[in-house]
C-alpha cells in the first residue's frame, strides 16, 4: 500500500517535470559533456615548401581558415586559435601561392575528436615536398 503511494508520488513528479521543461533542463549538462576545444598553440616551419622565400601558411579548421601568416625555414609563430566542437575537428595547412597556374599547396591534415581531450600536449607533422612543419595543439573538455 505505501509501496504503491510512493510509486504514484513519483509518477506524478516526473509528469510535473515534464510540463514545466524541467526534465530538458536536466538533459542539459548531459549534452555539454560530448563537446570539447581545440586549442592550436604554435606552428613551427623547418623548412618551407616555397623554394625561394618565406612560405605564406594558413590553417583550416573544418574548413574555415583559422589563421594566416609568413614562416620562412626554422621559425615559429604563435597562433592561440581555440575552437569548440562536438564533432569530429578536421585541421589541414596549405601554403597560399599567389602565380598563375600555381595553386596553394595543401601541406597535410589531422583530425580529433572528444577521444583525444586531456592527453595534454600533442604534436601534428606536416610534410609535403619540401615542406617540413609541426603544430602543436591539445584536446580539452
Ligand atoms: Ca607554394
Ligand atoms: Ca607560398
Ligand atoms: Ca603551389
Amino acid at each position: 500500500m505505501l509501496g504503491n503511494t510512493l510509486r504514484k508520488t513519483a509518477s506524478l513528479a516526473a509528469a510535473a517535470a515534464v510540463a514545466t521543461g524541467g526534465l530538458v533542463a536536466l538533459s542539459s549538462p548531459a549534452e555539454a559533456a560530448t563537446t570539447y576545444k581545440i586549442k592550436i598553440y604554435n606552428l613551427w616551419c623547418e623548412s618551407t615548401e616555397d623554394w625561394t622565400g618565406a612560405d605564406e601558411p594558413y590553417i583550416t579548421v573544418n574548413g574555415s581558415k583559422v589563421w594566416s601568416g609568413s614562416l620562412n625555414d626554422r621559425q615559429g609563430v604563435t597562433i592561440n586559435v581555440t575552437k569548440s566542437s562536438s564533432n569530429t575537428t578536421r585541421v589541414k595547412l596549405y601554403d597560399a601561392d599567389a602565380g598563375f597556374f600555381d595553386n596553394d599547396d595543401f601541406l597535410g591534415e589531422f583530425a580529433v575528436n572528444l577521444d583525444h581531450a586531456g592527453q595534454g600536449l600533442q604534436e601534428a607533422h606536416f610534410a609535403a615536398w619540401t615542406a617540413d612543419y609541426t603544430m602543436y595543439y591539445e584536446v580539452v573538455r
